[in-house]
């Protein structure tokens, strides 16, 4: 038998709420939405809000709680609900939380997902996290406490209404969350766009440093350590850089790389026209994605996983 999500809310007292390691836009606007609507909706019940840090930018636009960290709790909850998260080890510190939790509930989007819940509702094409939890919620019961949220893990996850995953359904939701009072121009500029002086510099450097492998078809960056210190930036000050890439003329497969220890490095892969399943690239590195946005972390030998990421693409190239 299974569980709506609202059924499990409602059968529960003690609700924790949680979401994937180094939260992104869609993430903390699923995690945040769902722990506004049960305080709005359910007032008697209590629920915790497990998270890393919201990032400052979207902190400043929504109306979140301050994030606990799981390491610090040993508490059982009757429900755990996991939004926008692939895998178990993606909950991080969270993880013994999520296992011990009497109903544990998986909302995503990512094909790669485990269904690591008693009850996992992922549904593939959903452009986004946002988008699955606002079709398991009712839109009377929303306010702009919710919208907001939502609205920001949409335009996020889609880069602004635009990968092929956007379709009229979630050009639907974001007209109705519009009509909750959303000021889109807000979100978009102040949480997608907007970079700090830093972050543009950074950008430069990843540009400058970018190569073009196979005739044009792949470019490829990478970060160090180093790089991030000369303009005073941490690992999470990234974002942004794989999509300039992406949006080369003439480049099919992008790829950032960021090295976050020694011989360790984050990839980030893009495909700008699904040419190549970029996902099975990160699945082969033991990561996760979508078709045309994945990423994976590995530890070696960076020529070498270069030289074998550049082969992968090649190989999967020729057998779509
Ligand atoms: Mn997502």
């Amino acid at each position: 038998m299974t569980k709506t999500l609202i059924q499990a809310i409602e059968e529960s007292g003690k609700i924790g709420i949680t979401g994937h390691i180094r939260p992104d836009g869609d993430c903390v606007g699923s995690t945040v939405a769902l722990y506004n609507y049960i305080r709005k909706n359910y007032p008697d019940k209590s629920v915790s809000f497990f998270l890393e840090k919201v990032p400052d930018e979207m902190a400043k636009v929504l109306n979140a709680p301050i994030p606990l960290n799981g390491d610090e709790c040993d508490e059982t909850f009757d429900l755990f609900v996991s939004l926008d998260s692939s895998s178990l080890d993606r909950l991080g510190p969270n993880v013994h939380l999520f296992e011990k939790a009497g109903i544990k509930y998986v909302v995503d989007h990512h094909k790669t997902n485990t269904c690591f819940g008693d009850y996992n509702h992922v549904v593939e094409d959903a452009s986004s996290c946002c988008e699955v939890l606002f079709d398991l919620l009712e839109y009377e019961k929303m306010d702009l406490s919710i919208a907001v949220p939502l609205y920001l893990g949409i335009v996020h996850d889609t880069g602004v209404f635009k990968y092929s995953s956007t379709g009229r359904h979630t050009m639907e939701i974001a007209g109705m969350l519009l009509d909750l009072g959303v000021d889109s121009a807000r979100i978009i500029d102040g949480t997608f766009y907007e970079k700090s002086w830093a972050q543009n510099k950074l950008l430069a450097i990843a540009l400058n440093k970018a190569m073009l492998y196979d005739e044009g078809y792949v470019a490829a960056t990478l970060i160090t350590r180093q790089d991030l210190k000369s303009v005073g930036l941490s690992m999470n000050d990234t974002d942004g850089i794989v999509e300039q890439l992406r949006l080369t003329r003439g480049v099919e497969i992008a790829i950032f790389v960021r090295e976050d220890g020694d011989n360790y490095y984050k990839f980030s892969l893009r495909s700008k026209n699904g040419e190549v399943d970029v996902s099975k690239i990160a699945v082969y590195y033991e990561g996760g994605g979508h078709s045309r946005a994945a990423g994976f972390n590995v530890s070696g030998n960076i020529d070498e996983i270069i030289e074998n990421v550049l082969r992968l693409i090649k190989e999967y190239k020729n057998k779509a």
